[in-house]
């Protein structure tokens, strides 16, 4: 099977004093609990994310890539590309946009004009960090006033149907900011049988339904990446196991199964046997349960990240996100 034109790396900084991969062939590098890292060269795509490790170490993920990456910023966005993809970055300016919604939709039109200007077609997979993401603000929650900006922004500038798989979690070390990966063509979209598409969520979790597909294919010279989007104990549209860890668990690891299973028709080509999973946890201390579920379900030697997050429904204990390839 031909190698995967890119690949992640999560590396904990207790451990690591150099780059685990050259460095012109870095996509960009993301921070939980710390700066940019001394051993990434300065032209390299950085940046610090608002969420931390589960375990209070720092870790950075990094982006790698089978080619030469040139480093390139458009307006705020900054990132690197490669004949075949591109990775970008942004930070929220809240205060300078006036509304949460505003920088939201500010920051996504940033991201279209960095894809125009790079010439991406198309975004395919999307991470969204925001902070205080369940706070009420002027009487409605962080989390729907972004989801308001985000599709603000998908309507007026995304030339595709369906919207990328994405990841929306909350933290509260530094502002909130999102990061991307594009490629010339649009990701193939999956959806979950066992869930309501989110992007067709009811009124009740908030005024704009958010706009991100289960999973989204990404093909390139016959090997294909599954990313899967943020995967909570959510069934139909309800949460599911209020107050109940093992509950959640369990109905989080049957939806990625539910979702894998739809990736798996919907592929073109066999998905490699290759997982990364980042793994949000409302309570560090939730660890060591869930890595012993997911050395279950996905065996000992999945690589995995664990971050303290804030869901976006205050109710979920967990969300964990995949990428396969
Ligand atoms: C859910 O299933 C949980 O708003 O981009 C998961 C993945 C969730 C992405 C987003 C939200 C987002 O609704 C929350």
């Amino acid at each position: 099977m031909p190698n995967p034109v890119f690949a992640v790396h999560y590396i904990d900084m207790r451990a690591a004093d150099a780059l685990p991969v050259s460095p012109d062939m870095i996509l960009g590098a993301v921070g939980y609990g710390v700066g940019r890292p001394d051993f990434l060269p300065p032209e390299c795509p950085f940046i610090a994310t608002p969420l931390v490790p589960a375990d209070g170490a720092a870790m950075v993920e990094i982006w790698s890539a089978d080619a030469v990456c040139r480093p390139v910023q458009v307006g705020q966005v900054v990132g690197a590309c490669n004949g075949d993809l591109a990775f970008g970055a942004i930070m929220l300016d809240e205060a300078g946009a006036g509304s949460l919604e505003a920088a939201v939709e500010r920051a996504y039109l940033g991201i279209f004009e960095f894809l125009d200007a790079t010439g991406f077609a198309a975004p395919i997979r999307f991470w969204n960090y925001l902070t205080a993401i369940t706070e009420d603000e002027d009487g409605l929650e962080r989390y729907r006033r972004f989801n308001i900006g985000r599709q603000q922004a998908f309507s007026a500038r995304l030339r595709q149907p369906l919207p990328p798989a994405a990841s929306g979690v909350g933290g509260n070390l530094g502002p909130s900011m999102i990061y991307f990966l594009a490629a010339h063509e649009p990701a193939r979209t999956v959806e979950n049988p066992r869930q309501v598409s989110a992007y067709q969520y009811p009124p009740v979790y908030g005024p704009q339904s958010p706009s991100f597909s289960r999973a989204s294919i990404h093909a390139l010279g016959g090997v294909e990446t599954l990313f899967i989007s943020g995967t909570a104990s959510i069934v139909g549209h309800k949460t599911l196991h209020l107050d109940d860890l093992p509950g959640q668990i369990a109905e989080t690891i049957a939806n990625l199964r539910a979702v894998t299973g739809a990736a798996e028709q919907a592929a073109t080509a066999r998905l490699g046997d290759h997982w990364a999973l980042k793994i949000y946890l409302h309570d560090a201390a939730y660890r060591q349960t869930v890595d012993q579920a997911v050395d279950a379900a996905f065996g000992a030697e999945c690589r995995r990240l664990y971050l303290r997050g804030d869901m976006c429904r205050a109710e979920l204990l967990l969300e964990i996100e995949a990428v396969r390839q």
